[in-house]
């Protein structure tokens, strides 16, 4: 039996089977949990259903969201009441800013649209679901769960204004868990290393970062989504039942790392 087994948690952020979020509702779906979705638009469905229908769930489990809208975020919360009466946890995978903020020197491509879009979508999106997401879970100790990345702490060339959204990201993790403790919510995140997703497809020299982050890291190599998603599976579930406002790292140790050897 899974340790998740009679646990139900709504997943935010599959675009494609190589997404951070598709690794998470794999290894959530092996522990038991029962999984609803989202996706950011109609080109975005059938991959999401696709999802669903892999693990286990029906088509009436997805929901659009677009978290820019709050009245998509209140739709999806209203979808779902009426197929469960309760939620165990939220997984929150998303990110985004404009291409052209992550593309040249900081001062040079940083606009106030762009930091507006970023700070939106990145950020004030966990503190959204959190706040119309949170009733359902009432009772139930719930747990919500978001992902962030290292350049939050230090400088990554081109990462820009997304270093600056995740830092507010992890922030609200933590004002988030200070909140909903006393509802018997925890929030945490995970700081992932460097993986080849949709997200990432854009960027220039991902490549060499990749190679760089193995080379560095303490085990030589980078990070798959399934190991994310095993420790996100344990982040949610009652084996961490003392672990909130917390950001555990799953980058093969990179973050630890000062001074490369050779
Ligand atoms: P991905 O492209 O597979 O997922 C990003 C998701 O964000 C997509 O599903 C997309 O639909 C969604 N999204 C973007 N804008 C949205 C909006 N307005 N409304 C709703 N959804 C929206 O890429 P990923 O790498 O799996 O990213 C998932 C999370 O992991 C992000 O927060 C990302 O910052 C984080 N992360 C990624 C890496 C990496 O190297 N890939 C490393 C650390 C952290
Ligand atoms: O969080 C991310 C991805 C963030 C992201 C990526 C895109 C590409 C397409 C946010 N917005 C957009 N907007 C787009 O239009 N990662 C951690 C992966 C990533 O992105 C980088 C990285 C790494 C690592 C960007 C620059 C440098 C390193």
């Amino acid at each position: 039996m899974g340790f998740l087994e009679g646990k139900r948690y709504l997943i935010v952020g599959i675009a494609s089977k190589k997404s951070i979020a598709w690794g998470i509702a794999e290894a959530m779906h092996k522990q038991g949990a029962e999984l609803a979705f989202t996706y950011q638009n109609d080109k975005l469905k059938s991959r999401v259903v696709g999802a669903a229908e892999e693990f286990g769930s029906s088509e009436a489990l997805c929901f659009p969201c677009d978290v820019a809208s709050d009245e998509q975020i209140e739709a999806v919360f209203s979808g779902l009441a009426k197929q469960w009466d309760g939620l165990d946890g939220i997984v929150h995978a998303v990110g985004f800013a404009p291409a052209e903020e992550l593309d040249g020197n900081f001062v040079d491509v940083a606009t106030r649209e762009g930091f507006r879009i970023a700070h939106d979508i990145s950020s004030y999106s966990l503190v959204a679901l959190a706040s119309a997401g949170h009733e359902m879970m009432k009772g139930r100790q719930g747990s919500i769960l978001t992902l962030t990345y290292h350049a939050s702490q230090q400088t990554v060339p081109n990462y820009n204004v997304m270093g600056l959204a995740k830092a507010s990201l992890e922030a609200g993790v933590r004002y988030l868990a200070a909140s909903l403790g006393p509802e018997g919510i925890r929030v945490n995140g995970i700081s992932a290393g460097p993986v080849r997703t949709l997200a990432a497809s854009g960027i220039k020299k991902f490549r060499s970062m990749l190679d760089a982050n193995a080379a560095k890291a303490p085990l030589r190599r980078n990070i798959t989504i399934e190991e994310v998603g095993n420790c996100a599976a344990f982040l949610c579930s009652d084996m961490a039942s003392g672990i909130t406002g917390e950001i555990t790292y799953v980058d093969a140790g990179a973050n630890t790392v000062a001074m490369a050897d050779e």
